[in-house]
C-alpha cells in the first residue's frame, strides 16, 4: 500500500521533474541575474526578459516584475528571495483556476465532451481520466467521437482495454460524430454509467466544418439531457506555448469551453504558458498531463505548480 503523503511526494517529484526544463532556464537564469545584486532598474528589466522566454507572456512577466519592485526595489536580493517572491506571485494567479474536475454523480452520465487541435493529446487523455475515475469507483464509458482518422477508435479502443472501459465506436471512418454521441449517451442512461468521455477529430483552426461538427456534438446530447455536456473540456499542448492562447479563442467561438488539461510540461521550456493562460482567461485547469503514462495526469495544484516552475524545492 502506498500511503497518501508517499503517493503526494511522488506526484510532486514528477512534476518538479517534468517542468525540469522551464525551472532549470528559469532558475538558472534569475540565479545569473540575482548574485550580490540590488534590485534595480536593470535587474528587473533583465528579469522580465527572463520571464517572458518561459512563455508566460509579456503582460504576466509585466505584472510579476512589478510586483517584486514594490516590495523590494533598491533592497539586496538573493536568487532564492526572488524565485520564492515569485512562486508566492504566481501562486495567487493560479489559485483560482487550480480547480479539480468534480463529476456530478447524480447526473448519470456526467458528459464531458473532449476538444483540441489535432495531436494535444485528447485521446491519452481520456484514457487517464477513465483510470482515474474508475480508480474512484466510477462506471466510465467512451465514445469514439473521432471518426475521421482511421487509427483512431482503434487507439481509444486500447485505452478501453487497458482501463477496463467500454468503448462505443463505429467501424470505418467518415462517421457521424454527433449521431454516434447521441448513442452513447442513450447507452449510457440505460446502464447508470456515471461519466461519459466523448472523444473528438483533431480540430485544425481553419476547417470551419470541424468546428460545426463540434458544435453539432454539443447540441445533440442536449436533446437527451440539456445540462450535456456537462463539461467541455479543450486539451491544450503546452509545448506550443503561445499558441494555445489562440486555441482557446478559437474553440470558444465554437462550444463553451469549461475547463482546459494542459498536456506535455514533461519536457517543454514553456511552461509559463500555464500561468498566462491563467491570466488571460481565467478557465479551471483540472489536470495537468506529465507524461504518456496512464498514471501521468495529476490535479492542478496552485502552490506546487508555482515552487515547482520556480525550481524551488517544496
Ligand atoms: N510527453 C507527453 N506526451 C503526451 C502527453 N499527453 C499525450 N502525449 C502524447 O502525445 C501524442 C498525441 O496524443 P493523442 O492523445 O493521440 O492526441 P490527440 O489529441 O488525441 O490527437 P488526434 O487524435 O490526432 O487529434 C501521443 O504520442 C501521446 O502519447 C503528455 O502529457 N506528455
Ligand atoms: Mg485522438
Amino acid at each position: 500500500m502506498v500511503d497518501e503523503g508517499e503517493k503526494k511526494r511522488g506526484w510532486l517529484a514528477r512534476l518538479r521533474g517534468g517542468l525540469k526544463r522551464t525551472s532549470s532556464n528559469l532558475g538558472s537564469g534569475i540565479g545569473g541575474i540575482f548574485s550580490g545584486r540590488k534590485l534595480d532598474d536593470d535587474a528587473l528589466e533583465e528579469l522580465e526578459e527572463l520571464l517572458i522566454t518561459s512563455d508566460m507572456g509579456a503582460a504576466t512577466a509585466a505584472e510579476l516584475t512589478a510586483a517584486l519592485a514594490r516590495e523590494r526595489f533598491g533592497k539586496d536580493v538573493s536568487a532564492d528571495d526572488v524565485q520564492t517572491a515569485l512562486a508566492s506571485e504566481i501562486t495567487k494567479i493560479l489559485l483560482p483556476v487550480a480547480q479539480p474536475l468534480i463529476i456530478d454523480r447524480a447526473a448519470k452520465p456526467h458528459v464531458i465532451l473532449v476538444a483540441g487541435v489535432n495531436g494535444t493529446g485528447k485521446t491519452t487523455t481520456i484514457g487517464k481520466l477513465a483510470k482515474q475515475f474508475r480508480d474512484d469507483g466510477l462506471s466510465v464509458m467512451l465514445v469514439a467521437g473521432d471518426t475521421f482518422r482511421a487509427a483512431a477508435v482503434e487507439q481509444l479502443k486500447i485505452w478501453g482495454e487497458r482501463t477496463g472501459v467500454p468503448v462505443v465506436a463505429r467501424d470505418g471512418q467518415g462517421g457521424d460524430a454527433a449521431g454516434l454521441a447521441f448513442e452513447g449517451l442513450e447507452r449510457a442512461r440505460a446502464e447508470g454509467t456515471d461519466v461519459l468521455l466523448i472523444d473528438t477529430a483533431g480540430r485544425l483552426q481553419n476547417k470551419a466544418h470541424l468546428m460545426e461538427e463540434l458544435t453539432k456534438i454539443d447540441r445533440v446530447v442536449k436533446k437527451l439531457d440539456a445540462d450535456a455536456p456537462h463539461t467541455r473540456l479543450l486539451v491544450l499542448d503546452a509545448t506550443t506555448g503561445q499558441n494555445a492562447h489562440n486555441q482557446v479563442e478559437v474553440f470558444r467561438e465554437a462550444v463553451a469551453i469549461d475547463a482546459l488539461v494542459l498536456t506535455k510540461l514533461d519536457g517543454t521550456a514553456k511552461g509559463g504558458v500555464l500561468v498566462a493562460l491563467a491570466r488571460r482567461f481565467g478557465l479551471p485547469v483540472v489536470s495537468l498531463g506529465v507524461g504518456e503514462g496512464v498514471d501521468d495526469l495529476r490535479p492542478f495544484e496552485a502552490e506546487a505548480f508555482a515552487r515547482a516552475l520556480m525550481a524551488l524545492d517544496d
